[in-house]
Protein backbone atom coordinates (compact mmCIF):
# COMPACT_ATOMS: atom_id res chain seq x y z
CA UNK A 1 0.00 0.00 0.00
CA UNK A 2 1.10 3.55 -0.32
CA UNK A 3 -0.22 6.63 0.74
CA UNK A 4 0.72 10.11 0.94
CA UNK A 5 -0.02 10.91 4.83
CA UNK A 6 -0.08 7.43 7.45
CA UNK A 7 -1.96 8.78 10.36
CA UNK A 8 -1.61 6.86 13.45
CA UNK A 9 -4.47 6.43 15.45
CA UNK A 10 -8.41 6.66 15.07
CA UNK A 11 -9.27 9.62 18.03
CA UNK A 12 -10.33 12.90 17.52
CA UNK A 13 -7.00 14.48 16.24
CA UNK A 14 -6.45 11.24 13.51
CA UNK A 15 -10.32 11.26 12.36
CA UNK A 16 -9.98 15.27 12.33
CA UNK A 17 -6.61 15.56 10.25
CA UNK A 18 -7.78 12.79 7.84
CA UNK A 19 -10.99 14.81 6.86
CA UNK A 20 -8.74 17.82 6.45
CA UNK A 21 -6.46 16.47 4.31
CA UNK A 22 -9.12 14.54 2.27
CA UNK A 23 -10.58 18.59 1.71
CA UNK A 24 -7.12 19.15 0.37
CA UNK A 25 -6.89 16.69 -2.07
CA UNK A 26 -4.21 14.87 -0.22
CA UNK A 27 -4.51 11.31 0.29
CA UNK A 28 -4.25 9.89 4.02
CA UNK A 29 -5.12 6.58 5.60
CA UNK A 30 -5.74 6.07 9.61
CA UNK A 31 -4.04 3.36 11.03
CA UNK A 32 -5.98 2.39 14.17
CA UNK A 33 -5.80 -0.43 16.91
CA UNK A 34 -8.62 -0.63 18.48
CA UNK A 35 -12.06 -0.97 16.87
CA UNK A 36 -14.77 1.47 16.10
CA UNK A 37 -16.98 0.42 18.54
CA UNK A 38 -13.86 0.72 21.81
CA UNK A 39 -13.29 3.98 20.73
CA UNK A 40 -16.80 5.62 20.66
CA UNK A 41 -16.92 3.51 24.50
CA UNK A 42 -14.59 5.96 25.69
CA UNK A 43 -16.02 9.22 27.74
CA UNK A 44 -13.85 11.94 27.29
CA UNK A 45 -14.17 15.78 26.72
CA UNK A 46 -17.32 17.90 26.45
CA UNK A 47 -16.84 21.54 25.58
CA UNK A 48 -15.51 22.40 22.17
CA UNK A 49 -13.93 25.69 21.44
CA UNK A 50 -15.36 28.21 18.52
CA UNK A 51 -12.23 27.41 16.40
CA UNK A 52 -12.63 23.75 17.04
CA UNK A 53 -16.57 23.82 15.86
CA UNK A 54 -15.15 26.16 12.67
CA UNK A 55 -12.93 23.18 11.74
CA UNK A 56 -15.97 20.55 11.64
CA UNK A 57 -17.75 23.25 9.97
CA UNK A 58 -14.85 23.38 7.33
CA UNK A 59 -15.03 20.08 6.51
CA UNK A 60 -18.63 19.43 6.69
CA UNK A 61 -18.71 17.44 9.51
CA UNK A 62 -21.29 19.94 11.76
CA UNK A 63 -24.39 19.11 11.10
CA UNK A 64 -25.46 17.45 14.29
CA UNK A 65 -23.45 19.45 16.58
CA UNK A 66 -25.40 22.36 15.63
CA UNK A 67 -28.66 20.79 15.26
CA UNK A 68 -27.42 18.85 19.27
CA UNK A 69 -25.10 20.92 21.01
CA UNK A 70 -25.27 23.05 23.00
CA UNK A 71 -24.29 26.89 22.94
CA UNK A 72 -23.07 28.63 26.32
CA UNK A 73 -22.63 31.96 27.26
CA UNK A 74 -20.89 31.22 30.52
CA UNK A 75 -19.90 29.49 33.15
CA UNK A 76 -20.26 29.48 37.14
CA UNK A 77 -17.52 29.18 39.66
CA UNK A 78 -19.03 28.17 43.06
CA UNK A 79 -17.07 28.46 46.63
CA UNK A 80 -17.80 29.52 50.04
CA UNK A 81 -21.55 28.25 49.13
CA UNK A 82 -22.10 30.91 46.52
CA UNK A 83 -22.13 30.70 42.72
CA UNK A 84 -20.68 33.47 40.46
CA UNK A 85 -21.16 33.72 36.91
CA UNK A 86 -18.86 34.26 34.27
CA UNK A 87 -20.31 35.88 31.03
CA UNK A 88 -17.51 35.07 28.23
CA UNK A 89 -19.71 36.18 25.57
CA UNK A 90 -19.55 39.66 27.13
CA UNK A 91 -16.02 39.11 27.94
CA UNK A 92 -14.99 37.99 24.36
CA UNK A 93 -17.70 37.80 21.62
CA UNK A 94 -17.23 34.16 21.22
CA UNK A 95 -19.19 30.95 22.82
CA UNK A 96 -18.40 27.46 23.39
CA UNK A 97 -20.28 23.92 22.10
CA UNK A 98 -21.04 21.50 24.76
CA UNK A 99 -21.20 18.47 22.05
CA UNK A 100 -19.37 15.29 23.77
CA UNK A 101 -16.11 13.73 22.30
CA UNK A 102 -18.06 11.01 21.72
CA UNK A 103 -20.57 12.91 18.95
CA UNK A 104 -17.49 14.27 17.09
CA UNK A 105 -15.65 11.17 16.86
CA UNK A 106 -18.74 9.30 15.61
CA UNK A 107 -19.42 12.21 13.15
CA UNK A 108 -16.01 11.99 11.95
CA UNK A 109 -15.99 8.68 11.52
CA UNK A 110 -19.31 8.74 9.49
CA UNK A 111 -17.88 11.69 7.29
CA UNK A 112 -14.56 9.26 6.70
CA UNK A 113 -16.94 6.54 5.79
CA UNK A 114 -19.18 7.95 3.28
CA UNK A 115 -15.71 9.97 1.87
CA UNK A 116 -14.52 6.15 1.08
CA UNK A 117 -11.29 6.98 3.08
CA UNK A 118 -9.26 4.27 4.46
CA UNK A 119 -9.33 3.46 7.90
CA UNK A 120 -7.52 0.26 8.86
CA UNK A 121 -9.08 -0.99 12.43
CA UNK A 122 -7.51 -3.55 14.53
CA UNK A 123 -4.29 -2.59 12.95
CA UNK A 124 -1.54 -4.56 15.70
CA UNK A 125 1.97 -3.40 16.33
CA UNK A 126 2.59 -0.45 14.47
CA UNK A 127 6.01 0.55 13.47
CA UNK A 128 7.31 3.35 13.13
CA UNK A 129 10.34 3.39 9.78
CA UNK A 130 12.86 5.85 8.31
CA UNK A 131 10.87 8.66 9.09
CA UNK A 132 14.53 10.58 9.56
CA UNK A 133 14.59 9.97 5.82
CA UNK A 134 12.24 11.41 2.82
CA UNK A 135 10.51 7.48 2.24
CA UNK A 136 9.03 6.82 5.51
CA UNK A 137 7.17 3.98 6.26
CA UNK A 138 4.75 2.14 8.47
CA UNK A 139 4.63 -1.75 9.33
CA UNK A 140 1.70 -3.12 11.28
CA UNK A 141 -0.02 -6.50 11.67
CA UNK A 142 -3.17 -7.14 10.95
CA UNK A 143 -5.46 -10.78 10.15
CA UNK A 144 -1.73 -12.42 11.04
CA UNK A 145 -0.41 -10.76 8.13
CA UNK A 146 2.62 -8.33 8.35
CA UNK A 147 1.80 -5.11 5.98
CA UNK A 148 4.03 -2.53 5.25
CA UNK A 149 3.04 1.02 3.77
CA UNK A 150 4.82 3.60 1.68
CA UNK A 151 4.31 7.55 2.28
CA UNK A 152 5.63 10.77 2.27
CA UNK A 153 4.75 11.66 6.27
CA UNK A 154 3.68 10.31 9.23
CA UNK A 155 1.56 11.65 11.09
CA UNK A 156 1.07 10.44 14.76
CA UNK A 157 -2.08 10.90 16.53
CA UNK A 158 -1.85 8.17 18.54
CA UNK A 159 -2.23 9.47 22.29
CA UNK A 160 -0.37 9.75 25.55
CA UNK A 161 0.30 6.12 25.35
CA UNK A 162 0.82 5.47 21.47
CA UNK A 163 3.95 4.13 19.70
CA UNK A 164 4.80 7.26 17.57
CA UNK A 165 6.22 9.35 20.50
CA UNK A 166 7.96 6.56 21.61
CA UNK A 167 9.28 5.57 18.49
CA UNK A 168 11.55 9.11 18.09
CA UNK A 169 14.94 8.90 19.54
CA UNK A 170 14.79 9.40 23.42
CA UNK A 171 17.63 11.99 23.13
CA UNK A 172 15.67 13.79 20.67
CA UNK A 173 12.90 14.34 23.28
CA UNK A 174 12.49 16.87 25.90
CA UNK A 175 9.55 16.16 28.00
CA UNK A 176 7.41 18.66 30.17
CA UNK A 177 5.50 16.94 33.22
CA UNK A 178 3.48 17.32 36.39
CA UNK A 179 1.80 15.03 37.62
CA UNK A 180 -1.54 15.99 40.21
CA UNK A 181 -2.07 14.38 43.45
CA UNK A 182 -5.07 13.44 42.60
CA UNK A 183 -7.62 11.90 39.80
CA UNK A 184 -11.39 12.83 38.10
CA UNK A 185 -14.07 10.28 38.93
CA UNK A 186 -16.83 11.04 36.28
CA UNK A 187 -20.11 9.57 36.30
CA UNK A 188 -22.56 10.25 33.26
CA UNK A 189 -26.66 9.18 33.82
CA UNK A 190 -29.52 10.43 31.95
CA UNK A 191 -30.52 13.34 34.20
CA UNK A 192 -31.25 16.69 33.06
CA UNK A 193 -28.09 19.20 34.45
CA UNK A 194 -28.74 20.57 37.51
CA UNK A 195 -27.50 24.04 36.06
CA UNK A 196 -28.16 25.52 32.25
CA UNK A 197 -24.27 26.09 32.34
CA UNK A 198 -21.13 24.36 33.42
CA UNK A 199 -20.56 24.46 37.65
CA UNK A 200 -16.56 24.37 38.56
CA UNK A 201 -16.98 23.71 42.42
CA UNK A 202 -14.24 24.75 44.57
CA UNK A 203 -14.57 23.07 48.16
CA UNK A 204 -12.97 21.90 50.94
CA UNK A 205 -13.72 18.26 50.53
CA UNK A 206 -12.54 18.64 46.85
CA UNK A 207 -13.16 20.00 43.47
CA UNK A 208 -16.36 18.92 41.49
CA UNK A 209 -17.51 19.77 38.01
CA UNK A 210 -21.31 20.06 37.02
CA UNK A 211 -21.55 19.19 32.85
CA UNK A 212 -23.93 17.76 30.67
CA UNK A 213 -24.01 16.27 27.30
CA UNK A 214 -27.89 17.27 26.41
CA UNK A 215 -30.81 18.66 28.42
CA UNK A 216 -31.42 14.98 29.27
CA UNK A 217 -27.63 13.37 30.08
CA UNK A 218 -25.97 15.13 32.63
CA UNK A 219 -21.73 14.82 33.24
CA UNK A 220 -20.18 15.10 36.64
CA UNK A 221 -16.72 14.59 37.79
CA UNK A 222 -15.29 14.72 42.03
CA UNK A 223 -11.84 15.04 42.55
CA UNK A 224 -10.54 11.76 44.12
CA UNK A 225 -7.54 10.32 45.70
CA UNK A 226 -5.24 8.79 43.04
CA UNK A 227 -5.46 5.33 44.82
CA UNK A 228 -9.36 5.62 44.07
CA UNK A 229 -11.12 2.49 42.41
CA UNK A 230 -14.34 3.23 41.13
CA UNK A 231 -15.61 0.01 42.51
CA UNK A 232 -15.69 1.97 45.44
CA UNK A 233 -17.84 4.26 44.43
CA UNK A 234 -21.64 3.21 44.16
CA UNK A 235 -24.19 5.15 42.54
CA UNK A 236 -25.07 6.65 45.84
CA UNK A 237 -22.02 7.27 47.27
CA UNK A 238 -21.17 9.24 44.31
CA UNK A 239 -24.43 11.33 44.38
CA UNK A 240 -23.95 11.72 48.40
CA UNK A 241 -20.65 13.23 48.01
CA UNK A 242 -21.51 15.52 45.30
CA UNK A 243 -23.85 17.00 47.25
CA UNK A 244 -21.66 17.93 50.03
CA UNK A 245 -19.32 19.91 47.38
CA UNK A 246 -22.64 21.57 45.71
CA UNK A 247 -23.76 25.02 46.60
CA UNK A 248 -27.07 25.00 48.69
CA UNK A 249 -29.16 25.18 45.51
CA UNK A 250 -27.81 23.14 43.23
CA UNK A 251 -27.47 20.45 46.37
CA UNK A 252 -31.26 20.97 46.80
CA UNK A 253 -32.28 20.72 43.43
CA UNK A 254 -29.48 18.25 41.20
CA UNK A 255 -31.68 14.91 39.85
CA UNK A 256 -30.14 11.97 40.52
CA UNK A 257 -30.19 8.47 38.73
CA UNK A 258 -28.90 5.62 37.39
CA UNK A 259 -25.13 5.83 35.91
CA UNK A 260 -24.10 4.73 32.67
CA UNK A 261 -20.64 5.34 32.89
CA UNK A 262 -17.73 5.93 35.73
CA UNK A 263 -14.64 6.07 35.27
CA UNK A 264 -11.06 7.76 37.28
CA UNK A 265 -8.93 9.55 34.79
CA UNK A 266 -5.46 10.67 36.05
CA UNK A 267 -4.35 14.61 36.05
CA UNK A 268 -1.13 15.44 34.08
CA UNK A 269 0.11 18.29 32.39
CA UNK A 270 2.58 17.20 29.65
CA UNK A 271 4.81 18.13 26.90
CA UNK A 272 6.46 16.97 24.35
CA UNK A 273 9.06 19.13 22.44
CA UNK A 274 9.56 19.28 19.34
CA UNK A 275 6.16 17.52 17.42
CA UNK A 276 7.86 17.03 14.59
CA UNK A 277 11.37 14.67 13.98
CA UNK A 278 11.85 14.40 9.90
CA UNK A 279 8.65 13.39 8.24
CA UNK A 280 6.76 12.25 11.31
CA UNK A 281 4.98 14.72 13.25
CA UNK A 282 3.04 14.85 16.56
CA UNK A 283 -0.34 15.83 17.12
CA UNK A 284 -2.85 15.61 19.86
CA UNK A 285 -2.27 13.29 23.12
CA UNK A 286 0.58 11.85 21.62
CA UNK A 287 2.31 15.44 21.98
CA UNK A 288 0.77 16.75 25.29
CA UNK A 289 -1.89 16.46 27.84
CA UNK A 290 -3.76 19.25 30.05
CA UNK A 291 -5.89 18.47 32.82
CA UNK A 292 -9.35 18.58 32.19
CA UNK A 293 -10.32 21.31 34.19
CA UNK A 294 -9.65 23.76 31.00
CA UNK A 295 -11.38 21.76 28.80
CA UNK A 296 -8.61 22.13 26.38
CA UNK A 297 -7.32 18.55 25.91
CA UNK A 298 -9.60 17.74 22.55
CA UNK A 299 -9.63 21.50 21.45
CA UNK A 300 -5.61 21.83 21.06
CA UNK A 301 -5.71 18.27 18.84
CA UNK A 302 -8.24 20.32 16.72
CA UNK A 303 -5.81 23.19 16.55
CA UNK A 304 -2.66 20.75 16.04
CA UNK A 305 -4.04 19.40 12.75
CA UNK A 306 -5.30 22.45 11.78
CA UNK A 307 -1.85 23.88 11.51
CA UNK A 308 -0.41 20.43 10.22
CA UNK A 309 -3.00 20.22 7.30
CA UNK A 310 -2.39 23.58 6.12
CA UNK A 311 1.38 23.22 6.42
CA UNK A 312 0.82 20.04 4.30
CA UNK A 313 -1.40 21.50 1.92
CA UNK A 314 1.27 24.07 1.41
CA UNK A 315 4.20 21.39 0.61
CA UNK A 316 2.07 19.07 -1.91
CA UNK A 317 0.94 22.64 -3.87
CA UNK A 318 3.16 25.13 -3.13
CA UNK A 319 6.52 22.85 -3.24
CA UNK A 320 7.14 24.89 -0.28
CA UNK A 321 8.59 23.19 3.06
CA UNK A 322 7.54 26.62 5.15
CA UNK A 323 5.14 25.14 7.03
CA UNK A 324 6.39 21.79 7.82
CA UNK A 325 9.46 23.29 8.94
CA UNK A 326 7.73 25.76 11.42
CA UNK A 327 4.91 23.32 12.61
CA UNK A 328 6.39 22.65 15.90
CA UNK A 329 6.96 26.29 16.49
CA UNK A 330 3.48 27.28 15.61
CA UNK A 331 2.02 24.21 17.44
CA UNK A 332 3.54 24.62 20.38
CA UNK A 333 3.12 28.47 21.02
CA UNK A 334 -0.56 28.01 21.32
CA UNK A 335 -0.15 24.17 23.68
CA UNK A 336 1.81 26.28 26.28
CA UNK A 337 -0.59 29.06 26.88
CA UNK A 338 -3.52 26.33 26.96
CA UNK A 339 -0.87 24.47 29.49
CA UNK A 340 -0.85 27.31 31.61
CA UNK A 341 -4.77 27.86 31.43
CA UNK A 342 -5.21 24.28 32.25
CA UNK A 343 -2.68 24.19 35.06
CA UNK A 344 -4.20 27.66 36.59
CA UNK A 345 -7.70 26.19 36.29
CA UNK A 346 -6.60 23.00 38.16
CA UNK A 347 -4.49 25.13 40.86
CA UNK A 348 -7.29 27.38 41.58
CA UNK A 349 -10.17 24.69 42.12
CA UNK A 350 -8.58 21.64 43.69
CA UNK A 351 -7.92 20.54 47.02
CA UNK A 352 -4.10 19.60 47.08
CA UNK A 353 -2.98 17.42 50.04
CA UNK A 354 -0.66 18.40 52.48
CA UNK A 355 -1.22 22.02 51.24
CA UNK A 356 -0.48 24.77 54.08
CA UNK A 357 -2.96 27.56 55.27
CA UNK A 358 -0.61 30.64 52.84
CA UNK A 359 -1.71 28.46 49.98
CA UNK A 360 -5.50 27.89 50.88
CA UNK A 361 -5.76 31.44 51.18
CA UNK A 362 -3.79 32.10 48.11
CA UNK A 363 -6.25 30.02 46.15
CA UNK A 364 -8.93 32.24 48.30
CA UNK A 365 -7.58 35.19 47.20
CA UNK A 366 -7.53 33.74 43.63
CA UNK A 367 -11.19 33.37 43.66
CA UNK A 368 -11.96 36.65 44.79
CA UNK A 369 -9.81 38.59 42.82
CA UNK A 370 -11.35 36.67 39.69
CA UNK A 371 -15.21 37.34 40.11
CA UNK A 372 -13.99 40.96 41.44
CA UNK A 373 -12.23 41.81 38.25
CA UNK A 374 -13.64 42.74 34.71
CA UNK A 375 -9.83 41.81 33.70
CA UNK A 376 -9.64 38.84 35.62
CA UNK A 377 -12.88 37.87 34.08
CA UNK A 378 -12.28 38.81 30.75
CA UNK A 379 -8.73 36.75 31.02
CA UNK A 380 -10.09 33.36 32.13
CA UNK A 381 -13.21 33.60 29.22
CA UNK A 382 -10.56 34.15 26.71
CA UNK A 383 -8.48 31.32 27.41
CA UNK A 384 -11.74 29.37 28.10
CA UNK A 385 -13.24 30.35 24.65
CA UNK A 386 -10.06 29.46 23.28
CA UNK A 387 -7.25 31.60 21.99
CA UNK A 388 -6.61 32.27 17.89
CA UNK A 389 -5.08 30.00 16.15
P1 LIG B 1 -6.86 9.87 21.67
O1 LIG B 1 -6.14 9.22 22.82
O2 LIG B 1 -8.28 10.27 21.81
O3 LIG B 1 -6.79 8.91 20.39
C1 LIG B 1 -5.62 8.20 20.09
C2 LIG B 1 -6.02 6.98 19.27
O4 LIG B 1 -4.82 6.28 18.90
C3 LIG B 1 -6.87 5.99 20.06
O5 LIG B 1 -8.02 5.64 19.33
C4 LIG B 1 -5.95 4.80 20.29
O6 LIG B 1 -6.63 3.56 20.27
C5 LIG B 1 -5.01 4.89 19.10
N1 LIG B 1 -3.70 4.28 19.34
C6 LIG B 1 -2.97 4.32 20.48
N2 LIG B 1 -1.83 3.62 20.32
C7 LIG B 1 -1.84 3.14 19.03
C8 LIG B 1 -0.95 2.35 18.28
N3 LIG B 1 0.20 1.92 18.80
N4 LIG B 1 -1.28 2.04 16.99
C9 LIG B 1 -2.44 2.50 16.45
N5 LIG B 1 -3.34 3.25 17.12
C10 LIG B 1 -3.04 3.56 18.40
N6 LIG B 1 -10.27 16.48 27.34
C11 LIG B 1 -11.13 17.47 27.62
O7 LIG B 1 -11.07 18.53 26.99
N7 LIG B 1 -12.09 17.31 28.61
C12 LIG B 1 -12.21 16.13 29.31
O8 LIG B 1 -13.06 16.00 30.18
C13 LIG B 1 -11.33 15.07 29.04
N8 LIG B 1 -11.42 13.87 29.71
C14 LIG B 1 -10.51 12.87 29.43
C15 LIG B 1 -10.55 11.63 30.10
C16 LIG B 1 -9.61 10.62 29.82
C17 LIG B 1 -9.66 9.28 30.55
C18 LIG B 1 -8.60 10.84 28.86
C19 LIG B 1 -7.56 9.78 28.56
C20 LIG B 1 -8.55 12.07 28.19
C21 LIG B 1 -9.51 13.08 28.46
N9 LIG B 1 -9.50 14.30 27.79
C22 LIG B 1 -10.36 15.30 28.05
C23 LIG B 1 -8.55 14.56 26.78
C24 LIG B 1 -9.04 13.89 25.54
O9 LIG B 1 -10.29 14.38 25.17
C25 LIG B 1 -7.99 14.09 24.50
O10 LIG B 1 -7.51 15.42 24.48
C26 LIG B 1 -8.42 13.69 23.12
O11 LIG B 1 -8.91 12.38 23.17
C27 LIG B 1 -7.23 13.84 22.20
O12 LIG B 1 -7.49 13.17 21.05
P2 LIG B 1 -6.32 12.35 20.30
O13 LIG B 1 -5.09 13.17 20.29
O14 LIG B 1 -6.95 11.88 19.05
O15 LIG B 1 -5.96 11.12 21.27
C1 LIG C 1 -17.07 17.38 30.27
O1 LIG C 1 -18.24 17.72 30.06
O2 LIG C 1 -16.66 16.21 30.15
C2 LIG C 1 -16.08 18.44 30.71
C3 LIG C 1 -16.44 19.77 30.61
C4 LIG C 1 -15.53 20.74 31.01
C5 LIG C 1 -14.30 20.37 31.51
C6 LIG C 1 -13.95 19.01 31.60
C7 LIG C 1 -14.85 18.04 31.19
O3 LIG C 1 -13.41 21.31 31.93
Amino acid sequence: MRTQVAIIGGGPAGLLLGQLLHRYGIDNVIFERKDRDYILGRIRAGVLEQGTVGLLDEVGVSARLHQDGLVHHGIELAFGGARHRIDMTKATGKTVTVYGQTEVTRDLMDARLAAGLTTVYDADNVGLHDFDGTQPRIRYEKDGKTHEVACDFIAGCDGFHGVSRQSVKPEALTVFERVYPFGWLGLLSDTPPVSDELIYNNHERGFALCSMRSPHRSRYYLQCALDEQVENWSDDKFWEELRRRLDPEAAATIVTGLSIEKSIAPLRSFVAEPMRFGRLFLAGDAAHIVPPTGAKGLNLAASDVHYLSTALREFYTEKSAAGIDDYSRRALGRVWKAERFSWWMTSMLHRFPGTDEFSSRIQRAELAYLIDSDAAKTSLSENYVGLPY
